[in-house]
């Protein structure tokens, strides 16, 4: 077998695989990471007066990772800039927070040239490398540039967007023909894909050829769609072990027979904190009997405070937050807890349990897996309802089982949030038990095996459920 070379912005290889809040990507490659073997390069988070290229190895958790520090303007242009002031907003269709500036693009490829660099002389002729999101879009062409022959695949966990859309970025054409370099292309759903396609074709002149190839020149790639899933056994496990179980009973307790409700982001703009609160305000306006029975727990760690939009939705949300329960709340009762931390997994899963409903209502999400984690998390035997967003990209695998909704509308969020109130255990289970299935099938395993296999030439073919 191959070894991979898996390169991300972050190196986030667990510490402890059960500690903090750790993205879902970073989650997800440690595990792939740890059956395949080979190494995981990429930016240690730490800034240097002045860039060396100097590799940092550390052995975490089973996985070797391999971190560079970079130069505090790298970090302003690339990663605060054009990582998440230009594409991040870009891809999840807010062009109104999307910046266009010349010095973030020039510093967005210059650091993918240093990994590009770094990186080069770690790869092995039978490597198989794997790039990972948006932060590195150009490093497969900054690699073969460096004489790089392997096999290279990208995979992009954040949406797709609509080619007019994608159209407003000063380089959109340059960006999307550099992915020429790559040999496999993923996204998590067809929506996304056929966002790609459409733009390779018809703004760049790609021809579509047989089995989801796309030519260009003398380059031709493979795109297809793979939805990544998370470690479901791990996660059931942890659902069942005694911190969950602890964190279960005290979540019970401390609800006095109310249900909860559950919502658990980063703080994102694109996670649709703000429309969701509102929603649920719509909720308690429109069912004054249900009040003092349900509350809402929101979980949301703060993330990316560099970005100004990111200081701008935590202010907003603090004031709804406060708004919302000065307006509502009793003596004995406040409708939203609103917590800007983050918890252990293990805890996590007790809390999901203990939920009556999960509320998971992005406005545009690559896939979220907040959704998996709270079905895997669930008593088969009584478990809760999924309110999700029909922007998520896990609303392609989940929508038999959740009940489905437009985040933008209070008065569907409003009218969910009952219905999932009244749904008879039976409806519950059912429900459940389609979605559980997809969680269980369509796991993490399964995606780094559908992603790998066809970049490694040694596909099955297993298509995603629709
Ligand atoms: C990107 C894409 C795509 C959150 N709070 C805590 C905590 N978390 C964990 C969750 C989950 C992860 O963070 C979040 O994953 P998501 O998928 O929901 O969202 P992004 O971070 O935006 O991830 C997304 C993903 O990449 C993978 O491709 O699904 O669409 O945007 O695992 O559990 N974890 C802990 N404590 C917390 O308080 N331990």
């Amino acid at each position: 077998m191959s070894r991979l070379i898996i390169i991300s912005n972050r190196v986030s290889a667990p510490k402890d695989s059960n500690s903090g809040a750790q993205g879902g990507l970073a989650v997800a490659l440690a595990a792939a990471l740890r059956e395949n073997g080979g190494i995981w390069f990429g930016w240690s988070g730490d800034v240097t007066e002045e860039f060396t290229g100097d590799i940092n190895f550390q052995r975490r958790a089973g996985v070797t990772a391999a971190t560079i520090d970079l130069e505090q303007q790298d970090v302003e242009e690339y990663y605060n800039g054009y990582a998440n002031r230009t594409l991040w907003p870009l891809f999840h269709y807010r062009i109104d927070l999307a910046e266009y500036e010349r010095g973030f693009a020039g510093g967005y490829v210059r650091v993918n040239d240093r990994f590009a660099d770094t990186v080069r002389p770690l790869i092995e002729p039978e490597d198989v490398v794997w790039i990972q999101d948006y932060h590195m879009f150009p490093l497969g062409q900054a690699l073969r540039d460096r004489g790089c022959r392997n096999r290279i695949g990208f995979f992009l966990h954040i949406p797709w967007p609509p080619r007019r859309l994608l159209g407003t970025l000063p380089e959109a054409a340059d960006l999307v023909r550099t992915m020429f370099a790559y040999d496999v292309v993923g996204f998590h759903t067809e929506e996304w894909l056929e966002s790609f396609r459409d733009f390779a074709v018809k703004d760049l002149g790609a021809e579509l050829g047989e089995d989801n190839t796309l030519k260009l020149g003398d380059r031709t790639l493979k795109a297809i769609a793979a939805p990544i899933g998370i470690d479901c056994k791990e996660f059931v496990e942890g659902a069942n072990s005694p911190a969950a179980r602890l964190a279960f009973r005290q979540m019970r307790d401390s609800a006095v027979g109310r249900d909860m409700i559950v919502g658990v982001d980063r703080l994102d703009y694109s996670k649709g904190l703000e429309e969701r609160f509102r929603g649920y305000e719509r909720f308690l306006e429109r069912h004054p009997e249900e009040r003092k029975e349900v509350f809402l727990l929101q979980i949301a760690p703060p993330s990316r405070a560099g970005v100004e939009s990111y200081q701008k939705i935590r202010t907003t949300l603090e004031g709804l937050a406060g708004y919302i329960n000065g307006r509502y709340a009793d003596v004995d009762w406040v409708p939203i807890r609103y917590v800007n931390q983050g918890y252990p997994r293990d805890q996590l899963a007790g809390i999901y349990r203990a939920a009556r409903i999960g509320l998971v209502t992005p406005l545009r999400d690559g896939m979220n897996l907040v959704a998996k984690e709270y079905v895997a998390a669930q008593d088969p035997e009584n478990p809760g309802v999924l309110i999700l967003s029909n922007f998520a990209g896990a609303a392609a695998q989940l929508r038999e089982g959740a009940v489905l909704i437009n985040p933008y509308s209070a008065e569907e969020m409003s009218d969910a949030i009952i219905q999932a109130l009244r749904m008879e255990r039976q409806e519950r289970i059912d429900r459940w038990r389609v979605m559980m299935d997809n969680v269980e099938k369509e796991d993490v395993i399964w995606w780094r095996k559908r992603f790998t296999s066809v970049l490694m030439g040694t596909e099955q073919e297993t298509e995603p459920a629709e």
